[in-house]
């Protein structure tokens, strides 16, 4: 990509802006940064983009003036910037290239990239993944980044040719990709999430599958066998195809695969079948974290990991991790009742995997907060089996109390503090429960975070029961 004497756009200023800004500019261009916020709510972004000796960047704060891409020759968007703003309208009816940050670092990236997307599971994934690439010793760094928190763009002028970097890929960066070509991709899960942005499902499914679209045969693609909406992105893909599925369904296929059968996962490779790990060996609780080790290990393998290496890797993994906090993540047992913080569950079928993992009838679970156009029936079933109350937080719950009304008993509450002390109350020792929301946390809270720590709190609050 030629950037020197270019004059770039850049939508957003935040983590992906910031990183993007500083790299385009440090490549030759010329750059101009814009952001729908006023300086006032920007001041640290614009204290890092600025603190450089060189002059401050051209900028368009509280709004995107037609001005702030009259001089550009492409635009690169942070994966907050939906594509259909009016001013990106304009842009694509000039031809003018609208790129992702993504696009742009991992244009410039020396080293194989492993990209990892997915509705859910995709940053447990990543990392399970980098820690199993580290144990094999064969990178002078793994390097981590993308959706889990750091843009690529902030860290590639640090990458080298010995290294290797896993990507955590949203289908919000993946959208804006024209030349992106990971040496492995990897296909999580697919269903129904982001519909706000994305509006249909076939364009949320389109964006997730850009992530092989420049691949060839020399790269490989990992997908999930369990999962029946990936069928055909085998079909899609020029890449090798590496399945995984947490059965022994796939042991009959042609392919390379990785499976699981009973208290063990094996792997089927260049003809022969051999043992990699324990179940026992998964350092994290759920069903779901199966198949998030079953992708790792598929990707571990490609790079020559051994068998020991991988569960050397899985035993002193690292859950401290904030990506890994409030994803299922149990917090405190409370006179026989535990609270487990799931928050980070902010689409439906991160709730259905909470409640298969958890397999106990008396659970009463807390749901609610900002509707990105969910459909909750694929929930009705695992709700009548598993969930004796629900509890809806927050005022937006309609839908969710429409589709569970006479599946469970509904109570409501306004506040985290409320929720909970209602939970408690419902709550006999020996259940669990269980906040898993199924939605964004933007109608009350900052992020999914700030949610879990709310609950958090809240149930610390809590006193035991005499
Ligand atoms: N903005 C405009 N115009 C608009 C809309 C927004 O100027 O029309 C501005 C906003 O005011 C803001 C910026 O654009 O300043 C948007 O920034 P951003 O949301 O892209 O923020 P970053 O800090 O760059 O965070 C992004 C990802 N955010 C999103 O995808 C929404 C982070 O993922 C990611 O960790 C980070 O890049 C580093 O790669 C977060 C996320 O919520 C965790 N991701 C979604 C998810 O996981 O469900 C996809």
């Amino acid at each position: 990509m030629q950037l020197r004497g270019k004059q770039v756009t850049v939508f957003g200023i935040n983590r992906s802006g910031v990183a993007a800004a500083k790299l385009l500019r440090t490549s030759g261009a010329t750059v101009t940064v814009t952001d729908t916020r006023t300086a006032d709510t920007l001041s640290k972004e614009i204290a890092e983009l600025d603190d450089e000796t060189r002059s401050p960047y051209r900028k368009f704060l509280g709004g995107h003036p037609p001005e702030c891409i009259t001089d550009a020759d492409f635009i690169v968007v942070s994966p907050g910037v939906p594509l259909e703003i009016p001013i990106l309208c304009k842009a694509r009816a000039r031809h003018l290239p609208i790129l992702a940050e993504l696009e742009v670092a991992a244009n410039l990236c020396p080293a194989p990239i492993v990209a990892i997307t997915g509705t859910k599971g995709k940053s447990t994934t990543t990392l399970l993944t980098a820690a199993i690439l580290k144990t094999t010793s064969r990178f002078r760094n793994v390097s981590v980044t993308g959706n889990i928190g750091v843009p690529l763009a902030a860290e590639v002028q640090n990458i080298t040719d010995k290294d290797i970097v896993v990507i955590e890929a949203s289908s919000f960066q993946l959208e804006s990709t024209v030349t992106f070509q990971p040496k492995v991709s990897v296909v999580l899960n697919l269903s129904r999430d982001h519909l706000d942005r994305h509006k249909t499902m076939a364009a949320y499914r389109a964006a997730k599958l850009k992530i092989t679209d420049n691949q060839t045969p020399a790269d490989w693609m990992i997908l999930n066998a369990s999962d029946p909406t990936l069928k055909d992105f085998a079909l899609s893909t020029a890449a090798k195809v590496i399945y995984f599925t947490d059965s022994r369904a796939s042991e009959a296929s042609t392919c390379s695969s990785v499976f699981r059968d009973g208290k063990e996962l094996f792997a089927r490779w260049n003809g022969s079948r051999k043992k990699v790990c324990d179940v026992a060996d998964i350092p994290l609780r759920g069903a779901h974290n199966v198949q998030n080790v079953l992708a790792a290990i598929a990707v571990g393998l490609i790079f020559g990991a051994t068998e020991s290496e991988i569960q050397k890797a899985l035993q002193t993994f690292d859950r401290s991790h904030p990506a890994l906090s409030h994803a299922f993540e149990p917090v405190k047992t409370v006179t026989g009742v535990e609270f487990i913080d799931d928050s980070k569950a902010t689409n439906v079928a991160a709730v259905k995997a909470a409640l298969e993992s958890i397999e106990n009838a008396n659970t009463i679970l807390i749901m609610g907060g900002y509707d990105k156009g969910n459909d909750y029936t694929p929930l009705r079933q695992l709700v009548r089996e598993r969930v004796k109350t629900a509890v809806m937080l927050g005022e937006y719950t309609q839908q969710i109390e429409k589709t569970l009304v006479n599946i469970t008993d509904i109570v409501k509450a306004k506040t985290m503090a409320e929720a909970v002390q209602l939970a408690y109350k419902n709550a006999a020792p020996g259940d669990i429960v269980l906040l898993s929301p199924a939605n964004a946390s933007f109608d009350m809270y900052t992020d999914y975070k700030a949610r879990g720590a709310d609950f958090k709190a809240a149930v610390n609050a809590l006193q035991p029961t005499p």
